[in-house]
């Protein structure tokens, strides 16, 4: 079983990742771990934070010259602004973050105990795993993108930035739709046995606990409703050098929970930042007086950078899938079997 957990608050000395389950045997650039990094910092709309901080990876365990031991591996990322114990107290939640109710159920008397973890800063830690997950799909040609389709309603690149440089003169944010796409998964990851064990209901929670992801589909995902099952469903062909195909993908690669050899796409809604600098509404917590949200230095749009973290998120789930079909402990035998399960597939 591949699993991770993360630690670190957003102004705290550091985040960290420990990912067990990993087989022995793979190499590991950790400058790939760093370009993940760095594509997670960019796009148009983040904000100061980003200039700030330049995540680098440091691999403290469960590596040896760069390959891994089938150990715990263990991740390190620095921040430059560490200043949490010198941050001001928060009182005045700000709604859609969450502030209040992760105050009432912590019984804090400070907001800033709950922001500092819930932070989307903890997403780097993720990006640092699904980075190693990536290197470990590559080997078996598994390639994950992303792209974003779509910010404030607006589709056109021009569009886009206009709706963010507006959101930015209004003192105001943004969401948008983003999508992933993952190539060359092989037929038959994940599985229909069990609810916990169905493909997409993996992606789906490593996806939905981004911060401020709302809402994800898979392939024609929402449009399902509006039309016919005849006009849906990928009709099935063979031929002697595809073997069996479609001509369409509107499954978005997953059929009963498992992967079908198509690619597998997904689409997903982030919503807009919730710290406002004309903030909404809110109360303060001490006196239970109105008083306007709390603001925070934040961002305008990070709709981009949420593509990126849920690529690793996917790169998460489907080495997971395919570590438990194909065998866990070393790169090695896992290619072996993979190689045979692909010639009983031709
Ligand atoms: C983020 C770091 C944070 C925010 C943002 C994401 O840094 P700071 O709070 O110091 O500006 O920019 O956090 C949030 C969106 C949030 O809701 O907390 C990062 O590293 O991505």
């Amino acid at each position: 079983m591949l699993r991770y957990l993360t630690a670190g608050e957003s102004h705290g000395k550091a985040l960290v990742a420990i990912l067990e389950g990993m087989p022995a045997g793979l190499r590991v650039d950790i400058k790939k771990i760093d370009q993940e990094l760095a594509r997670r910092q960019s796009g148009f709309g983040r904000g100061l934070r980003m200039q700030i901080e330049k995540d680098k990876a440091e691999i403290l365990a469960g590596l040896k010259k760069d390959v891994t031991l089938g150990s715990p591996i263990a991740l390190l990322i620095e921040n430059k602004d560490f200043s949490i114990e010198r941050l001001p107290k928060v009182t005045c939640p700000r709604p859609g973050h969450a502030d209040l109710a992760g105050l009432l159920k912590y019984g804090f008397g400070d907001i800033r105990n709950v922001l500092e973890r819930a932070s989307a800063r903890e997403t780097a830690s993720r990006v640092g795993i699904g980075a190693i997950c990536k290197l470990f799909l590559t080997e078996f040609k598994i390639r994950i993108s992303s792209r974003v389709l779509s910010v404030g309603g607006e589709s056109s690149a021009v569009g886009m930035k206009k709706k963010i440089l507006q959101a930015k003169i209004k003192k105001d944010t943004v969401g948008g739709i983003f999508e992933v796409i993952v190539k060359g998964a092989p037929a038959g990851l994940g599985s229909y046995v069990q609810p916990d064990e169905r493909l997409d209901g993996r992606l789906a929670q490593a996806i939905m606990s981004i911060p401020g992801i709302k809402a994800m589909e898979i392939g024609l995902g929402f449009d399902y409703a509006y039309r016919f099952g005849s006009l849906v469903h990928d009709a099935i062909y063979y031929s002697k050098a595809k073997g069996y195909f479609r001509r369409t993908n509107n499954a978005g690669g997953i059929e009963g929970g498992i992967s079908n050899g198509q690619d597998i796409i997904i689409r997903a809604c982030m919503k807009p930042i919730s710290t406002l600098l004309k903030p909404l509404d809110s109360v303060n917590i001490v006196t239970k007086r109105a008083k306007k949200a709390a603001i925070e230095r934040s961002d305008i749009c990070v709709v981009e950078s949420a593509g990126v973290i849920a690529e690793s998120a996917s790169a998460f789930v489907l080495t997971d899938a395919l570590l438990e079909k194909f065998g866990s402990d070393s790169l090695k035998d896992i290619k072996e079997n993979y190689q045979n399960y692909l010639k009983r597939m031709r």
